[in-house]
């Protein structure tokens, strides 16, 4: 099966998409997700002008040698830009042998190894009260997980909390937005939220927080500890990872699980952290850390140490990276849980899918392939809309980890 074109298409309905369309010889095409939040057009120039050229003509069944050869290739290795373009054509050759298959994508991992995929949703408010009456809505739902953020006081444009009655989205505004970090503020302030949870809600209900890496090890192993009664599912990118030493720091300190792994893009960015047990949960994703392909030696690395999966899915991962990370997490043999914000109604118009959402567990649905496609001329409909995430400065002004 030839590869005979490819097209790289921007969207923006709510915000900005990046999707690869591999089309072949036998028409069939598949879909890969490139989006890079607040840098977008890298990637799509990274694609257009370096990738797509090599692809034209090749065995579009030969994924390992693609993979391999865009990976070595390049004499440039890693990085995001370059990973999430490698994640992109990986994710649509995946998709067009699962439907040249006729299978769903799982079928071709290696089938379900699970009934369903156990997703968390994203609670957040003002305050205390509001968090609470927001995880009070999850619960209704069906949600058995529900990660818990709110807004601190003292601390303008806390990490989590969105505008209003919006879904939270950071990256929404052209130049990034200045918020305020005081980790005092922060550590005084959490455990109180966390407490009011299990009260109010009892301990069956899972609950999970992000961290997003304001943190240094020590502190972060204080607020593991503070946090052990209320016994998370997992405190997330409690410090940042770069030193992946420093997660023993954290380990030594608490038993709290711990998540981290969003921003990787390469197993060489958490193979200590695997290796040497100090995570519970890795977060690396389909669409900036190489796709099926690697995310599988990933997995296959982390089971070997009782690390489980846990995958990053915000609305700034397309629904094609969502549908696909479903097919793994039903196949993968340690999963742990997947993160589900839903997308705005005019994502999904523009991407319909198979993947459905019933008491708490999603499903891929029996679509051969991921599962997700695209309607283009809705989607061109949208726009690119240059928008960049926010920066984080500590209230004397230093500059800080957002
Ligand atoms: O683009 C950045 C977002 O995806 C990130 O801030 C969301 O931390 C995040 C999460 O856990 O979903
Ligand atoms: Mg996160």
């Amino acid at each position: 099966m030839i590869i005979k074109n490819i097209k790289v298409i921007v969207t923006s309905p709510g915000r900005n998409f990046v999707t690869l369309k591999i089309e072949t010889d036998q028409g069939i095409y598949g879909l890969g997700d490139a989006t890079l939040n607040g840098r977008e057009l890298s990637v799509v120039s990274y694609l257009e002008d370096h990738v797509i050229p090599v692809l034209i003509g090749r065995d579009a069944h030969r994924i390992q040698d693609i993979w391999a050869s865009l990976y070595k290739g390049a004499y440039w290795r890693r990085g995001p830009v370059t990973m999430s373009a490698i994640s992109a054509v990986d994710v649509a050759l995946w998709d067009i042998k699962a439907k040249a298959a006729n299978m769903p994508l799982y079928q071709l991992l290696g089938g379900a190894s699970r009934d369903g995929v156990l997703v968390y949703g994203h609670a957040n408010g003002a305050n205390i009260a509001e968090t609470v009456a927001a995880v009070g809505s999850y619960i209704d739902q069906g949600y058995k997980a529900v990660r818990a953020q709110s807004g601190i006081p003292g601390v303008k444009g806390s990490y989590g909390v969105g505008k209003g009655t919006d879904h939270y989205e950071p990256a929404d505004s052209t130049l990034p937005e200045e918020t305020v970090w005081s980790t005092t503020a922060y550590l005084n302030f959490i455990p109180e939220l966390f407490e009011t949870l299990r009260k109010t809600y009892g301990n069956e209900i899972e609950l999970l927080h992000d961290v997003h890496h304001r943190l240094t090890p020590n502190e972060a192993g204080a607020l593991g500890k503070a946090l052990e009664p209320y016994r998370l599912f997992w405190m997330e990118d409690c410090t940042p990872a770069e030193n992946q030493d420093a997660f023993r720091l954290v380990r030594e300190k608490t038993v709290t699980p711990l998540a981290v792994g969003e921003v990787f893009n390469s197993i060489h960015d958490c193979r200590r952290l695997i290796e040497n047990q100090w995570i519970d949960y890795i977060r690396a994703t389909l669409v900036h850390a190489g796709g099926v392909t690697h995310l599988r030696q990933i997995a296959s690395l982390a089971e070997l140490y009782q690390v489980r999966t846990g995958f990053h899915g915000a609305t700034d991962l397309s629904p094609v990276c969502m549908g696909t990370a479903l097919n793994f997490d039903l196949w993968v043999p340690n999963f742990g849980i997947q993160e589900y914000m839903k997308h705005s109604a005019a994502t999904d118009e523009v991407f319909p899918h198979s993947y459905t959402f019933k008491d708490g567990y999603m499903h891929p649905g029996e679509t051969p392939g991921h599962g997700v496609d695209i309607d283009e001329e809705l989607a061109a409909k949208y726009p690119y809309e240059p928008k960049q995430l926010p920066i984080a400065r500590l209230t004397d002004g230093t500059l800080w980890n957002w």
